[in-house]
């Protein structure tokens, strides 16, 4: 595999909306990040990954965009975003923005023009269809609930929105609009970007010619990715991106890639693959039901680590998977994946170690490094995420009460990681002076940045162990580049796997509240990491305390 500058790094995802807002209108900006530099260098992090901040409506928080060259200005100015970057280089971190381009706002130019004039060049920007009466042009379903066609205000047509209606597609098959995408990316790499998260990506190519699927609930509508798997020929928009843009820069380019076939992997993040990495969605997207939030399943620790060593199998030597326990459209990781009741410093540091050492490229989002966990919901008017709301109808119309239907969407809620970055115990969580935009958790006291800099013990000082471990001479090239072998794979409640490189590691975690011993196979020289302050070893057993995580140098 051909050495890339960022398979040795630690990525972290900012939503600066709710990162830290030092003007005190209760929206964190960019000058707020600018301001938190040092913190995130101290942690350890090399990449910053910026949820959007371009100028928007703010329907979809930022991910519907009416200017792809402009700065919200509730976010700052384009100063700000330039001065953003250069503070990070003098920090040798660099920036990712989130590069959206299925869709676009209902606000953009592009579409005014489109409502405009729908046979002009701007109408074949997006999928228009002649309305008819009492028939939609396809019967699918919009992520956001609801079908996927609105009129097109003014006109006798429909466009097409796979996610909001403020979100109308971009028709990728016109070679014009794909001239405005390279462009726009171009643009921003000559800042100075070190790449792009690029957002839904795998949505861009639609199944031609437009047509109906199954219906797979009582609306009489279908699912998205019943189109997406008809969808062929993805490749030739996602290479051409990739040979225009990204190659030439050299920049780091991690796709949000969902329900991708095993065979297209070298295609996607191989040597030469269209993006640089792509994210493990395995853990986070098991249990989704095709009904909807309130018939999901939950996860145990038995699946998570399933699922882990699946993705894991799957990618083999092929490339480099971006690793992650949550992101700004997850329930908080802790929440997610301990079970119920046991959430605790200790179960914490397991979730971070046993994620952090698989191979690939750790991501961590804002306030996870903290334990930050999610967030309750005394009524469904507090909920600020469209996605939130449909599901709560989505639970009402399947007949659940209001207050089973908000339990359900609780759990899964993306505001549950939308909530303010809880820096201190002071009012706000020391996020503004002014009126929170979404409401802080009320947790901060006992979790916050300023208790745990300061305590050698907590969740945040594992991570800068678990990140300072990565970056050490003497293990990096094992932590980076080591091939995974999982061991005692059908063990209940135990998770281990080998990272075997110029080192042998050994990852060991008990992910359960009761002990539990194992026998190693052969002396080890030195414990790496450890979430308790001892370890309990008898003639090469060892018996873990409850959720006890290590990792072991073993004897080569
Ligand atoms: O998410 C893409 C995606 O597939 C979503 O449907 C995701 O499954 C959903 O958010 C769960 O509720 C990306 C962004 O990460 C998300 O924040 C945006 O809302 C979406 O694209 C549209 O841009
Ligand atoms: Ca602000």
């Amino acid at each position: 595999m051909t050495k890339k500058w960022w398979h040795d790094k630690v990525v972290y995802q900012i939503y600066p909306k709710s990162f830290y807002d030092p003007n005190g209108d209760g929206i964190g900006d960019i000058p707020g990040i600018i301001c938190k530099l040092d913190y995130l260098r101290e942690l350890g992090v090399d990449i910053l990954w910026l949820s959007p901040c371009y100028q928007s409506p703010l329907a979809d928080q930022g991910y519907d965009i009416s200017d792809y060259y402009a700065i919200d200005p509730r976010f700052g100015t384009m100063e700000d975003m330039e001065r953003l970057i250069a503070e990070a280089k003098k920090r040798g971190m660099y920036i990712l923005m989130d590069l959206v381009v299925n869709h676009c706002s209902d606000e953009h130019e592009w579409f005014r023009r489109a409502c405009e004039d729908p046979d002009g060049k701007y109408g074949d920007f997006f999928y228009l269809r002649k309305k008819e009466e009492g028939k939609l042009p396809t019967n699918w379903r919009s992520y956001f609930g609801g079908p996927v066609w609105e009129d097109l205000p003014g006109t006798d047509r429909q466009y097409l929105h796979v996610f909001h209606k403020k979100q109308p597609d971009l028709n990728w098959e016109n070679p014009e609009l794909r001239e405005e995408v390279y462009k726009n990316i171009n643009w921003w790499l000559d800042k100075g970007l070190g790449g792009f998260r690029i957002d839904a990506i795998m949505n861009i190519k639609k199944a031609l010619p437009l047509r109906d699927y199954e219906p797979d609930r009582e609306d009489g509508l279908s699912s998205i990715s019943n189109m997406l798997q008809d969808a062929d020929g993805i490749g030739r928009f996602l290479g051409e991106m990739r040979d225009r843009t990204f190659k030439k820069y050299d920049a780091f380019s991690v796709g949000e890639i969902f329900n991708e076939k095993p065979e297209d992997l070298p295609d996607l993040i191989g040597e030469n693959g269209y993006f640089s990495s792509m994210f493990d969605f395995n853990e986070t997207t098991f249990g989704e039901s095709p009904k909807g939030w309130y018939d999901a399943a939950p996860i145990t620790p038995d699946d998570y680590k399933r699922c882990c060593f699946e993705a894991q199998a799957r990618i083999g030597d092929i490339g480099f998977l971006s690793n992650i326990i949550e992101n700004h459209d997850r329930p908080r990781g802790v929440s997610h994946f301990i079970p119920e009741g046991e959430c605790c410093t200790e179960s914490k540091k397991l979730l971070a170690a046993l994620n952090f050492m698989l191979r690939g490229i750790p991501f961590i989002y804002q306030g996870q490094e903290l334990g930050m966990e999610n967030t309750v919901f005394s009524s469904i008017d507090e909920v600020d995420d469209i996605s939130t709301h449909d599901e709560y109808r989505t639970a009402l119309d399947a007949g659940l009460t209001p207050e089973e239907a908000l339990k359900a969407v609780s759990r899964f809620s993306r505001d549950n990681a939308r909530t303010p970055m809880q820096w201190s115990a002071e009012k706000n969580a020391g996020f503004t002076k002014g009126t929170p935009w979404l409401r802080v958790n009320p947790n901060y006291t006992s979790i916050n940045a300023a208790a745990q800099m300061a305590d050698p013990d907590s969740v945040r000082s594992f991570y800068k162990r678990l990140i300072a471990l990565r970056k050490d001479p003497a293990y990096k090239e094992t932590v980076v580049y080591g091939l995974l072998e999982p061991v005692w794979e059908e063990r209940h409640n135990l998770m281990a796997y080998y990272r075997r490189g110029e080192k042998t590691l050994l990852v060991i975690g008990n992910q359960q509240k009761e002990t539990q011993e194992v026998t190693l196979p052969c002396g080890h020289t030195k414990v790496l990491i450890n979430n308790y302050p001892d370890m309990e070893e008898h003639d090469g057993t060892i018996r873990l305390k409850a959720y006890q995580v290590l990792v072991l140098e073993m004897c080569q």
